[in-house]
């Protein structure tokens, strides 16, 4: 065969193609929840994303900002009032360390029962003492808050069900809105990044949140208006997502991708501390029952096409990923071979 040089102007051609601007970097896909329609929009973005940004959103902007201040008001507190507090095992006040196999980052946070039972109210009570002056507003504020995020973790959930054709059209939501769901609640407090050269990734930034994906079904976020959450898209890069406190971020947890077939993925994130500016977050993580079976929705499932993964309930799959490194490849050990 000859070889025929191509030509300048062909070279320059196939050198200089632009990149495709949609790829880099994406667009974080955006729903606006008062246009149902936009159901379809939500389901493409779990495929391609396990991540997207709600509008419209329904959540009453006064409990977002009480909240946020009752936030801000307890974080700025001395060390040794916070730590009465602590640990945070399962509930209670965190400062650097993450979980219980090593992990650290710039961070401090609150973990929280949505739903504190009568066994743990003890636990509560030593939590709520901090709040010295009106223990009880902080809870009310806390139960305002995530009562409004569930309900529309809930209405995303049957949004999308609904465009997959699942039924019954509550399969997904009747999870979160069970008596026994395992759902938390964090507020994160990322406090300005001093000169510290410890912990540094990527050249400079310092790690608030390590990377990891959220092992729930689904994770409801707002933050305050500084940057620091990434995303990771699935060639490794990394992108910032621009912080917007009137929307919500939302992700697809393990679960959901486990449910989903591997249909919608669950995304790995993590948030850099890099900014002069404090930042705020709550999330909130919604779960199944402790004895929920997490495996792909029969409806969903082609025919002759088999389930990825290995059979588990969430209690042993929470159980796996309490015990494991925030950044280990959890479901990597219950998929089929
Ligand atoms: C990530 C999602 C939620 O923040 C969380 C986290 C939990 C914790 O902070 O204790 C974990 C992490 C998260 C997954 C792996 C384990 C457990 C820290 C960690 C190293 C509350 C959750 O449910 O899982």
């Amino acid at each position: 065969v000859a070889f025929s040089k191509p030509t300048i102007e062909q070279f320059f051609l196939k050198a200089c193609k632009p990149v495709n601007p949609l790829t880099f970097p994406p667009t974080i896909p955006l729903i606006d929840l008062s246009k149902p329609e936009s159901k379809h929009l939500l389901v493409k973005a779990c495929q391609d994303f396990g991540f997207f940004k709600v509008v419209n959103h329904g959540v009453p902007a006064k409990f977002i900002n009480e909240l946020e201040s009752e936030a801000i008001k307890f974080f700025s507190s001395p060390l040794s009032v916070k730590q009465k507090a602590g640990p945070p095992s399962p509930f209670g006040y965190g400062s650097k360390n993450i979980g219980r196999n090593g992990d650290v980052g710039w961070v401090e946070y609150l973990l929280l029962d949505p739903k504190p039972e009568p066994e743990s109210e003890s636990d509560h009570r030593r939590l709520l003492s901090v709040f010295q002056e009106h223990p009880e507003d902080f809870r009310c504020v806390v139960d305002d808050y995530v009562t409004e995020v569930k309900k529309m973790a809930c209405e995303i959930l049957d949004l999308m069900a609904d465009e997959l054709k699942l039924e019954p059209k509550n399969v997904l939501s009747k999870l979160l809105m069970d008596e026994q769901s395992d759902s938390v609640f964090r507020v994160n407090y990322y406090p300005p990044c001093p000169e510290v050269r410890e912990h540094e990734i990527d050249g400079g930034n310092l790690i608030g949140f390590g990377e990891h994906t959220d092992p729930q079904i689904i994770s409801v976020l707002r933050s305050n208006n500084t940057s620091g959450l990434e995303i990771s898209l699935r060639d490794g890069r990394w992108v910032s997502v621009p912080p917007d406190s009137d929307s919500f971020f939302i992700n697809v947890g393990d679960s959901l991708q486990v449910m989903t077939n591997g249909r919608f993925k669950s995304i790995k994130h993590r948030v850099v501390a890099n900014s002069k500016e404090s930042r705020v977050s709550m999330i909130y993580f919604g779960g199944p029952p402790l004895n929920e079976k997490i495996a792909p929705l029969a409806s969903l499932l082609e025919t002759d096409e088999d389930s990825l993964y290995k059979e588990f309930t969430w209690f042993e799959y929470k159980n796996y990923a309490f015990n494991s490194a925030l950044s280990h490849d959890r479901l990597g050990v219950f998929e089929k071979i």
